[in-house]
């Protein structure tokens, strides 16, 4: 029986790299031989994607709670897809998960809306064998020019987002998915962390036999 696919997340700050690493591992994990399926979230072209859309482009003020759920619920959208593709021997990776959802939720609305609540709607969904964190300064963020000017791309809520995942890569079992590299590094350096890190998660799962969680 061919090996399981494997499902690799990428998360981090806006600006961090993320998306430009996950094409690059996408195409190495390809050049390899490998099956790969390169998802984003939230993934703005389903009906749900385009509501997450409007909200991130504009001004309106719709109720934090009732947001979130639309992104979680664009992650269900996929998650049947997802274990499919992992039995079928096709990797996944993924541009941002139900990390950056409780995260982001929580750094707009800590009131009433913390990492606990907002976890509890994504439980359920296949859990990543492991999440590549991309690690940044505030320094080297500011370095790389500007945010766009979507709904989170302030400086208020970028700084709460960089301490809450801190705190989610403190708490169970969260903490264990987590393997942190320094995104500041020149991408070149990025990509080959990366690809370590990878590498050494495809060594442990098939050596394991581990199942998708
Ligand atoms: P991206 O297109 O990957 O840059 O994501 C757009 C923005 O949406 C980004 O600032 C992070 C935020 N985001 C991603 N997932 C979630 C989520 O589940 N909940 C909330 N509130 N924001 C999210
Ligand atoms: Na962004
Ligand atoms: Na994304």
């Amino acid at each position: 029986m061919p090996a399981r696919g494997k499902l690799i997340v990428l998360e981090g700050l806006d600006k961090a790299g993320k998306s430009s690493q996950c094409k690059q591992l996408a195409a190495k994990l390809a050049a390899q031989g490998l099956k790969v399926n390169a998802i984003s979230f939230p993934d703005r072209t389903t009906p749900i994607g385009r509501m997450i859309d409007a909200y991130l482009k504009g001004d309106d003020q719709q109720d934090d709670h009732a947001i979130h759920l639309l992104f979680s619920a664009n992650r269900w959208e996929v998650a049947a897809k997802i274990r499919a593709d992992i039995d079928a021997g096709i990797n996944v990776v993924i541009d941002r998960y139900y990390y950056s959802g409780c995260v982001y939720s929580a750094a707009k609305n800590s009131d009433s809306l913390g990492l606990a609540w907002a976890r509890k709607p994504d439980e359920g969904l296949p859990r990543p064998d492991a999440v590549i964190f991309l690690g940044i300064s505030q320094e080297e963020a500011a370095k790389r020019g500007g945010w766009g000017g979507e709904k989170y791309e302030t400086k208020a809520i970028q700084d709460r987002v960089r301490e809450l995942f801190v705190q989610l890569q403190s708490v169970e079992p969260e903490k264990q998915d987590f393997v942190r590299i320094d995104a500041g590094q020149d991408l070149e350096e990025v990509a080959e962390d990366v690809w370590e890190a990878v590498q050494k998660v495809f060594k442990r799962v098939d050596l394991h036999g581990e199942a998708l969680r």
